[in-house]
């Protein structure tokens, strides 16, 4: 992007520019459709071995995609070379989870090479849709996590800011679900199967990463006190490169996952004894260890693989840091100076000790400077209140694993606690509650507490969410910091989730405002100019319908359920949890059942409702809402007196790919968490910028999107965070409102008729207990309001022309909501980083 051309660098720091590399001339760089045909060609027969009349799609997939990664390859070389050239800040992302989605659409889009593609690989009798669905998506992330991972990388190489990804390479990622008479099952995802021609595997960049065993103290020959930690064995990580292409630039991050090597192949002692298999055990565990991603929403107390994945990963990542600033030329006086580290919630967290265990015992510095330079370097995102999900490690566990670490975290905690002590005289529970060990029953390390102590800046992801890190879970830590907490909001690229998600309604836009809106998201609002077009609103809505009939074919050939287009398509996309209560969505559901049953000829907008998600594999509950999403769908969709005008679908292996197609196609997004719970969401941006309305409680990032669009454009209801707390407090009784509200109790007792399961009237049970008993979520304290405001948007619904208004309103208004524009707080606020000039594309 050439100088000067504010959407693609942060502002207000000043760039510098890219030093060009010289990559040979070739045809591989040739954006032409004919040179995209030899390539493909090319490839298929020297790459793939095969020739067309006997190349399957995959083999097809594969030559086009190494052709597309020949032409970014110069980008690539590019930056990588500049990454040892420059003195600037490089910011290094830890994240656990990256859930990318598919490469070779997104690349051909990055290169601007969609058209030239479509139409070399047609001229060569296939389809490029088909290849582009042939690719298995990498889906190295649980949910909104991994997913912003990977958003935040995308805005990073888009506004030019040098990057590293740094994570693992899960030999199996996120397990594929398949729905097996309404119940969830899983089957793992062999992703990397067939080969992953998107990667470049760089084993002269292997690190060695140390487990268990024990320490040393000597002194050297100055009488300096050292420690050596002596391990059990060791693990050799090696990187595997994937390049992200930034939107209409010349340059490509590096995303670096690390696989899991044994150290030594293979023990030749214990082969020549005759044990051949034992000769190979530790070489399979060594390498389990990035063999699979870990579902969250289970507790991970106690597994010690999990535990060894995140020092796997970190432990590689930043002695990759040293290395590369070494390259540079710095001293590690100046480690901050050049390297921004941001840890994506705690799952990197031991990285804070281990930085201090290299610069204190590997390269011999001393503590305090080190820790100063450790502080500099760190930042920590939380992305959840939820207790079950803040990690806890039991200190026989840490301490077996690693020795070295739990003694550097009691140095850190004696010295904090120290302070603490300092300006807290005599507060003993004060001391209690933030040291790094909890002490109360069988005692851990509280890695959420290192991550604190160890960061010059702490961020939540909404305002809501930061409010609440701020005022509760860190409450003593903000009263102590309180310059180091900022909230950051998270958002989400455009360039996936519009313009190549929803080619429909993304020219529509380009027609009418011109092309700058995906590098600058705020564009957008010169739309508002045309909410009183006539005309236009009538293409909006005409496009709106032709998307919802793509996915209305999509649902028939996937489920067989077929869906009128025309009716309200009402959709909850998201992980299948109780806090986000699908529950509550299938009690709206049950809701209108029961009305039309009651007077077949009640008046009632037609609706779709749409469900996508996974259950974690051990969560009960989650599996069984989703098995009674599949009896209701049932009872609904089969019933004479229903006559079609409500269907219930659910599709399963929600996946990226699966968004892509979804989002666009939603008339309303329900975001109904429990106020408090949802850390952002994002899931609730991806609509919103599609054009579906929002229904949703005042929770996460739903406010921010409420205050953007304007009131009168999204439909709220629930209770606030504040009343839920309040309600806890005040003996919360579920069980009033069954009393009291005659349509939610025949609701909830159509759950145990055994009317929705064969006669089996213990199978939902469960639900019904929880509800009546407990009802953690509050479900039942929503239900009148959700019920009230969904009534109202029925209505709305009805004036098509309203709702088509609001719905642009919604899109000319998402601008904040872009990924671009919460990279750049980040840059600015916490990172400190700046944009590089990159010359602009030839
Ligand atoms: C999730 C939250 C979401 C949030 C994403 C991204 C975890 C631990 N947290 O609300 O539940 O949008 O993080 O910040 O996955």
């Amino acid at each position: 992007m050439a100088k000067g051309k504010d959407s693609n660098s942060i502002k207000g720091n000043k760039t510098i520019p890219l030093k060009q590399v010289t990559v040979p001339d070739s045809d591989r760089k040739n954006l032409s459709v004919d040179a995209l045909k030899r390539s493909f060609i090319e490839h298929l027969y020297y790459t793939m071995g095969k020739y067309p009349a006997v190349a399957n799609q995959h083999d097809l997939y594969m030559a086009l995609s190494h052709a597309v990664r020949d032409r970014l390859m110069e980008r690539w070389i590019n930056t990588v070379q500049n990454y040892r050239q420059m003195d600037i800040r490089v910011v290094c992302y830890l994240s656990a989870e990256y859930l990318l989605g598919k490469h070779l659409v997104n690349n051909l889009s990055m290169l601007g090479i969609c058209d030239q593609a479509r139409q070399a690989i047609s001229e060569l009798g296939f389809d490029l849709q088909r290849l582009i669905e042939e690719e298995p998506e990498p889906g190295l992330g649980n949910g909104g996590l991994g997913r912003l991972a990977a958003c935040f990388m995308e805005s990073l190489a888009t506004l030019n800011v040098p990057a590293i990804g740094y994570g693992i390479r899960y030999e199996f990622g996120m397990f594929e679900q398949v729905i097996e008479d309404g119940w969830q099952a899983e089957r793992t995802d062999k992703w990397l199967q067939l080969g992953n021609p998107w990667e470049i595997p760089s084993a002269d960049c292997e690190m060695e990463v140390k487990f268990g065993g024990h320490t040393e103290a000597y002194h050297d020959q100055q009488g300096r006190y050292h420690v050596r930690w002596v391990p059990r064995y060791v693990v050799n990580g090696i990187p595997y490169d994937t390049p992200i292409l930034g939107y209409r630039t010349n340059m490509a991050n590096r995303l670096r996952l690390w696989k899991a090597q044994a150290a030594e192949s293979f023990n030749f002692e214990r082969f020549n004894q005759g044990d051949y298999l034992g000769a190979v055990d530790q070489k399979i565990e060594s390498e389990t260890i990035s063999d699979v991603l870990y579902p969250n929403d289970e507790k991970t107390t106690g597994k010690q693989l999990r535990l060894e994945q995140q020092y796997f990963f970190v432990s590689c990542s930043l002695q990759d840091m040293i290395r590369i600033h070494k390259l540079r030329g710095h001293s590690l006086e100046d480690f901050d100076t050049q390297w921004a580290i941001q840890m994506n919630d705690t799952h990197p967290s031991i990285g804070v000790a281990e930085l201090m265990r290299l610069f204190v015992d590997v390269h011999e510095m001393d503590w305090e400077p080190a820790w100063e330079i450790v502080r500099k370097s760190f930042g920590f995102t939380n992305h959840t209140l939820m207790s079950e999900a803040l990690e806890c490690w039991p200190l026989a566990l840490f301490s077996n694993l690693l020795p070295r670490h739990l003694e550097i975290i009691y140095e850190i905690n004696q010295r904090f606690l120290a302070e603490v002590r300092a300006t807290h005289p005599g507060d003993d529970a004060r001391v209690a509650r933030v040291s790094l060990i909890d002490e109360t029953g069988e005692h851990y390390v509280r890695m959420a507490h290192l991550a604190v102590v160890g960061s010059h800046a702490i961020n939540g992801v909404s305002a809501l969410h930061t409010h609440l890190l701020e005022t509760e879970l860190f409450r003593d830590f903000y009263q102590m910091w309180p310059e180091r907490f900022s909230n950051k909001t998270n958002g989400v690229t455009p360039r996936r989730w519009l313009l190549l998600s929803n080619p429909r309604l993304s020219s529509l836009i380009t027609e009418c405002i011109g092309s700058k809106w995906p590098a600058d998201l705020e564009e957008l609002r010169k739309l508002e100019a045309c909410a009183g077009d006539m005309q236009f609103l009538g293409r909006w809505k005409d496009t709106q319908e032709d998307v919802k009939r793509d996915l209305a074919a999509y649902i028939s050939a996937k489920t067989g359920i077929v869906v009128d287009p025309t009716s309200l398509y009402d959709v909850q996309v998201k992980r299948i949890h109780e806090y986000k209560r699908q529950h509550l969505k299938v009690l709206h559901i049950l809701t209108l059942f029961n009305r039309i049953k009651r007077n077949p000829n009640i008046s009632i907008s037609p609706r779709t409702f749409i469900f996508g998600g996974k259950a974690a594999p051990s969560y009960r509950m989650a599996k069984l809402i989703i098995k009674l999403i599949h009896s209701v769908a049932q009872a609904v969709n089969n019933d004479p007196l229903i006559g079609g005008r409500l269907k219930v679908v659910f599709l399963p292996d929600y996946n990226v790919s699966l968004g892509q197609r979804i989002y666009p196609a939603a008339d309303l997004s329900e975001q109904i968490s429990t106020a408090g719970k949802e850390a952002s969401g994002t899931g609730c941006m991806k609509f919103a910028m599609n054009g579906a309305l929002t229904i949703a409680t005042p929770d996460g990032a739903n406010l921010e999107i409420r205050d953007e669009v304007g009131a009168e454009n999204f439909f709220l209801f629930g209770l606030t965070a504040e009343q839920v707390q309040q309600f806890k407090a005040s003996g919360y009784n579920p069980y009033q409102y069954y009393e009291n509200d005659s349509e939610l109790r025949e609701v909830l007792d159509l759950l145990i008729s055994g009317e929705l399961s064969l006669g089996d009237r213990s199978l939902f049970r469960p639900i019904f207990d929880s509800l009546l008993q407990r009802d953690e979520y509050m479900l039942l304290a929503d239900y009148r309001s959700y019920i009230d405001c969904q009534d109202h948007i029925g209505q709305v619904f009805l004036d098509r022309h309203r709702w088509t208004r609001m719905s642009l309103l919604n899109v000319s208004r998402s601008g904040k909501f872009s990924s671009d524009r919460a990279i750049r707080e980040y840059c600015e606020d916490i990172w400190k980083a700046t944009s590089i000039e990159v010359s602009p594309i030839p």
